[in-house]
């Protein structure tokens, strides 16, 4: 594998799933592989799990981190080309991206939906500039439209945590203060999809995401509905998908807020979400507080998904 920018990168999904349980059994193992590489992250924007779990995954695999936030410290970067740069931006990325590819081996790129055009958003124009003119292995750290390295260590979660072949999976919408991207959503869905688990999402008319990530999944609007019988439910916001309002807030009704009412009707089901989460918006206190929330393990599997995604990039150097 040369870049991971989706589910589709990944090859054989059970064979990634045994080099995940062998990793997580012996962290250590391939500590060889990366001796002398240098891994390059670069955030556009903020990170807590993504930044700490990556860099962990590359000591992992005993290679040397550098970690660039481009808004703190770094020249203001132009991204698009043709524009007469006389404004605040001092650099262009085009300059600066095959820059960044001159001093490492592999490149970790965090840049979310900028929702100014939904189009470049689901072109993934930024990833992709890295992928074409870096030189260098490019994986996402999430970007526009996808969040591969999250859907990953969920799938891992759940692998752990199933008692049934065919987990019944609920990905619910629910509602947050600000705009948030899709890219958790469309890579999850795809994901559980891939898994070949039995996959409905549910949200509030308006909130459809992209067809091209939700294939093989049902869609029930009626959030109770949706629960019924779920083994594993995953919260979620994001904002609207569509190109006439792409990136807006079209609800905030906090009765699709996940707590005791909708979990009851689960079977028993275990709570997910890829934080950060805002409590008593996504979720109750006493959901996400409760013995069936999987927030910790999920987050923990970061390290092993990033780990295996480092270790098949490594391998085709
Ligand atoms: C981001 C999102 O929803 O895409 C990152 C999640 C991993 N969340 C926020 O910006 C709060
Ligand atoms: N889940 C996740 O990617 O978290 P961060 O935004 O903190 O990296």
């Amino acid at each position: 594998m040369r870049h991971f920018t989706g589910v589709q990168d990944i090859g054989d999904l059970q064979e990634a799933l045994r080099q995940a349980l062998e990793i997580k059994n012996d962290r250590f193992k391939y500590v060889g592989l990366g001796r002398n590489k240098t891994l390059l992250m670069v955030f556009f924007n903020s990170s807590l799990r993504t930044r700490l779990s990556t860099q962990k995954a590359a000591m992992n695999l005993g290679m040397n981190v550098i970690v660039l936030d481009v808004n703190q410290g770094a020249w203001k970067l132009e991204t698009e080309r043709g524009v007469v740069m006389d404004g605040d931006k001092s650099e262009h990325l085009l300059e600066a991206i095959p820059v960044m590819g001159c001093y490492c081996d592999v490149i970790g790129v965090r840049s979310f939906a900028r929702f100014e055009s939904r189009k470049d958003d689901y072109e993934e124009k930024i990833l992709n500039q890295f992928i074409k003119y870096s030189g260098r292995p490019v994986f996402s750290m999430e970007a526009a439209t996808g969040h591969p390295l999250q859907s990953f260590a969920d799938w891992i979660t759940i692998e752990e945590h199933k008692t049934v072949v065919r987990p019944k999976v609920v990905m619910s919408w629910a509602p947050h203060p600000k705009s948030l991207p899709q890219a958790v959503p469309n890579s999850f869905a795809q994901w559980m999809v891939a898994a070949g688990y039995d996959v409905v999402i549910t949200h509030p008319h308006g909130y459809e995401l992209d067809t091209k990530f939700t294939a093989g999944a049902r869609i029930e609007y009626d959030q109770m509905k949706a629960f019924e019988g779920a083994d594993f439910v995953y919260g979620k916001n994001w904002s609207a998908a569509s190109p006439e309002h792409y990136g807006q807030i079209l609800n905030t009704d906090r009765t699709w807020t996940i707590g005791e009412r909708q979990m009851s009707v689960t079977n028993n089901a275990y709570f997910m979400h890829c934080l950060p989460v805002r409590r008593n918006m996504i979720v109750t206190d006493d959901v996400i507080e409760g013995p069936r929330s999987l927030v910790i393990p999920e987050a923990a599997n970061r390290e092993i998904s990033a780990t295996v995604v480092l270790k098949m990039i490594l391998e085709s150097l």
